[in-house]
């Protein structure tokens, strides 16, 4: 297995505020960086603003501001909310920096020099009055511009093209050397069989209707396509092809590295199809794996900036909590498919897992240290009944499958493994009937190894939560009496790391949510 990982999400559009979609995005690329990590794993997490485009000119027009200030005004925003969500991105990268600039003219010369680029003429339908091109199916058989609602009429315009024909075989192959390089599996038939087999036309990689971009350094009428554009990002911000090139040699070029890019499943063609094509252009190696996350939907429809049905992360963030938020976005909508948002799961979700289950078992099991024990956790003495030697080994087999899921970045599915062990030790309080114990002088030691065993089974999974419940967990290991260090996952799996610690009593984790009024208010920032 690889020791070093590259991890990336999308660069966003600042062409409006950013909502719950693009948090889910973040927050789950944060939960894997995370868990990287804190298994002691070297990882580079990177995100950014994708800020060139007639898109972001003509909103920045409208506003009465320049683009600049446009996409610097929202991109203040982004920064605000990856900060209330507690993202822990190692850089951000944004399109308008020199840093990033330099290096798409690079590769733009580097492969018009190779001739992969050349220059050709760009024929498609032209609004004059938004001064776009729009693709046959685009403005549809009434030939109307998708934006204004315009006639639109048949123009061409002289464009640079990428020959995507020098490598549809060698990525053709590249797939099926690589199983595992594009996940879920249906995204690659799906890209074969809707782009690939009927034939791919050449990229066009440049644009003169507009001047919001990077500017073709061979040829000044023209700015380079925003996807040319936006792709780099991935090696521009380790700073590939410039004199600080550290990063690049350290995780893009480096075998032990594993770069895995995160995306939605509206944006894979380009990173799927195009991104490895540039990239053997370029001569530089492909990422190890693209992962493919589902969409949040409202009411079975895209959550989307354009069709304003959006939740806006801030107001619940600020409400519920940090770890609330990142909980139910990892636990409720399995990363990989599709998933709906809704107040009533959001509220169920937080009350069941977090206030019954965990919250209430770290409660429940820090009282009776208390009343039992003085408030000091008995030290580990082996399994005393067949109860302690079965909760220990779903210890055990948790972590490793934990590990194994989050390797295979099934993200959700190793966050339920975590609250299958927490359901378990809620049970093995009930089989185990510590208050009957308590009651027999001559099963004191079956009552101090259960606290023991209720103990370790607390700190395993607020260990294995701690990428998500990034406070709660901390919390919980303070009222364990664990200091941070003590509580580092190298330590997981030693039995005795918690004897004789003195706890600490303390509030609940999760107070109990009231669906009655939580589910009205959250549907009230919908509206
Ligand atoms: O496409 N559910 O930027 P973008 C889940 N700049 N995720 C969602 C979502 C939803 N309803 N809506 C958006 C761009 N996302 C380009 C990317 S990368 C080199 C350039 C997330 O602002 C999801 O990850 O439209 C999606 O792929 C991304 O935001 C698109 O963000």
């Amino acid at each position: 297995m690889k020791k070093r990982f590259y991890i990336t999400t999308p660069i966003y559009y600042p062409s409006a505020r950013l909502h719950l979609g693009h948090a889910y995005c973040t927050t789950l690329s944060d939960v894997l960086a995370r868990s990287k990590r804190e298994r002691g794993f070297d990882c580079y997490f990177l995100t950014g603003a994708d800020e060139h485009g007639l898109k972001i000119e003509k909103n920045a027009l409208e506003a009465g501001v320049t683009p600049q200030q446009f996409v610097d005004h929202i991109v203040e925003g982004f920064y605000q909310l990856w900060d209330l969500l507690r993202i822990t991105n190692d850089d951000f990268i944004r399109t308008t920096q020199d840093r990033h600039i330099k290096v798409v003219q690079n590769a733009f010369t580097r492969m018009l020099n190779k001739g992969d680029i050349y220059l050709g003429k760009y024929e498609g339908w032209y609004c004059k009055y938004c001064e776009a091109f729009w693709t046959e199916t685009q403005v549809g058989p009434d030939h109307i511009c998708p934006d204004c609602q315009r006639e639109v009429q048949k123009a061409e315009e002289e464009a640079y093209f990428f020959k995507t024909s020098n490598y549809v075989d060698s990525l053709m192959k590249f797939f099926d050397k690589n199983p595992k390089f594009l996940i879920p599996e249906s995204r690659k038939n799906e890209m074969i069989n809707t782009f690939i087999k009927p034939g791919l036309d050449d990229l066009c990689v440049s644009r003169t209707s507009f001047s919001w971009g990077v500017p073709v350094l061979e040829n000044n009428k023209h700015v380079v396509y925003v996807w040319l554009d936006a792709l780099t990002n991935y090696i521009s911000a380790l700073g590939y092809g410039s004199d600080n090139d550290e990063l690049f040699k350290k995780y893009w070029e480096s075998e032990d590295c594993e770069i895995i890019h995160i995306l939605g499943a509206d944006i894979t063609r380009f990173h799927a199809i195009y991104w490895p094509m540039f990239l053997e252009s370029l001569g530089l190696r492909k990422p190890d794996r693209e992962f493919v996350h589902g969409l949040l939907m409202m009411k079975d429809s895209k959550m989307s900036k354009s069709k304003g049905n959006v939740v806006n992360p801030y107001p619940l963030v600020e409400r519920y909590g940090v770890d609330s938020v990142r909980y139910y976005l990892t636990r409720e909508i399995n990363f990989g498919s599709d998933g709906s948002f809704s107040p009533e799961q959001f509220v169920e979700r937080v009350n069941a897992d977090l206030a019954n289950s965990y919250g209430n078992l770290l409660n429940r099991t820090i009282s009776m240290i208390g009343k039992y024990f003085n408030g000091v956790i008995p030290a580990y003495k082996g399994h005393v009944t067949d109860f302690d030697a079965s909760l220990e080994s779903v210890i055990d087999l948790t972590i490793s499958n934990y590990e194994t899921l989050m390797d295979d970045l099934k993200i959700t599915d190793a966050i339920a493994t975590v609250n299958e062990l927490v359901n378990r030790a809620n049970k093995y309080i009930d089989e185990t009937t510590p208050w009957a114990l308590a009651k027999d002088e001559n099963k004191k030691d079956e009552l101090a190894s259960v606290m023991n065993h209720l103990a370790r089974a607390i700190y395993v999974a607020s260990r294995l939560y701690h990428p998500v419940l990034v406070t709660a967990s901390d919390k919980a290991f303070e009222q364990l009496g664990l200091s941070l260090e003590a509580a580092d996952y190298k330590n997981i799996r030693d039995s005795h790391l918690l004897d004789n610690l003195q706890t600490n009593k303390g509030n609940p984790l999760f107070p109990r949510l009231d669906p009655t009024v939580e589910v009205p208010f959250i549907n009230e920032l919908m509206k």
